[in-house]
């Protein structure tokens, strides 16, 4: 028998696939759709304080190669997710991811204050990388800023929380922020959100309307970033920090490299926009295919074990 099942914090998933927040996860239609999936769990749409309509569109563009968005964020509102997932945790599921990405640190606070004293038992994913809110810079690249938005919620946040990176690029860089994550009781990391305001063109001109046409980027195009991202931050990371893979994932074969990098369970994204979420089934099967074809049973056999020349 293989097994994909993983483990995040104590939770136990049957199966290491799951939505990219954002992607198919903003309606009770959408939120269904990846319940009734063959995805080991899923995640809520970033959420604001209150409801966003997002950017002008078009804000979402397919790619041969991946995609581009400058969606802005649009969601139903904190309190919309929250009646959700506490409507989850009485139907006995508290497996679920929870993601927020408050416009300030104090909206980030309110959130997380009604989530500490909720019922909810699931895991929360604090967004510190959106890259489409204009005059907003991306947190995550601001290191200063990520240490105080860390300490501010970890002086009163008891429950299980990771953080949504963006992608980096330079090796001082990964240092400098795996140094802050170790210093609090983080339990995971997902990397990486898409590469920021890239700028795809098509016949003369842009092909998203938001910021020029400047849009985050997915898909194929990113996922040399999104291994290097994992790679290096289950290298620097705490052992008890568990990495969350995101990016460039259309095949099995792509699932299974983020998790030799390092990654114990795997999002998807733009494949997801584009397939929908029989993309799930799919995955398992290949990826319990290619494990077969090498005698791995389970994903300790090779999870982070990527050799080296
Ligand atoms: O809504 C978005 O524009 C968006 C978000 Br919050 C994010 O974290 N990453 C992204 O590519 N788009």
């Amino acid at each position: 028998m293989i097994s994909i099942e993983t483990t995040i914090f104590n939770k136990k998933f049957s199966n290491c696939l799951m939505n990219a927040s954002g992607v198919k996860c903003m309606t009770i239609e959408e939120l269904s759709n990846l319940k009734n999936s063959e995805s080991g769990t899923w995640i809520t749409k970033s959420c604001t304080l209150s409801p966003r309509e997002g950017n002008p569109s078009p804000r979402y563009v397919d790619l041969k190669l991946g995609s581009i968005n400058s969606m802005g964020l649009p969601n139903l509102g904190f309190e919309f997710y929250l009646d959700y997932v506490l409507t989850e945790h009485e139907m006995g599921n508290d497996n679920l991811f929870f993601s927020i990405a408050g416009l300030t640190l104090e909206n980030n606070i309110k959130m997380l204050t009604q989530i500490e004293n909720s019922d909810f038992q699931g895991l929360v994913e604090l967004n510190l990388s959106c890259p489409n809110i204009p005059g907003k810079p991306q947190t995550g690249y601001d290191f200063e800023r990520t240490e105080e938005v860390l300490k501010k919620v970890f002086s009163f946040y008891t429950k299980p929380l990771g953080v949504k990176l963006p992608p980096y690029f330079d090796m001082v860089h990964f240092e400098m922020i795996a140094e802050i994550i170790n210093k609090y009781p983080i339990q995971f990391v997902t990397c990486i959100n898409s590469i920021g305001n890239a700028l795809y063109i098509e016949d003369e001109s842009v092909v998203i309307k938001p910021k020029s046409g400047f849009g985050g980027l997915g898909g194929a195009y990113v996922k040399p970033t999104a291994l290097a991202n994992v790679r290096m931050f289950y290298k620097l990371l705490r052992k008890n920090i568990s990495i969350i893979g995101c990016g460039g994932v259309e095949t099995g074969r792509d699932v299974f490299e983020h998790i030799l990098c390092g990654a114990s369970m795997v999002q998807v994204g733009t494949q997801l926009m584009k397939d929908d979420v029989k993309i799930f089934s799919k995955l398992s099967s290949d990826l319990k295919e290619i494990m077969k074809s090498k005698n791995y049973t389970s994903l300790s056999d090779f999870k982070g074990k990527l050799k080296e020349l």
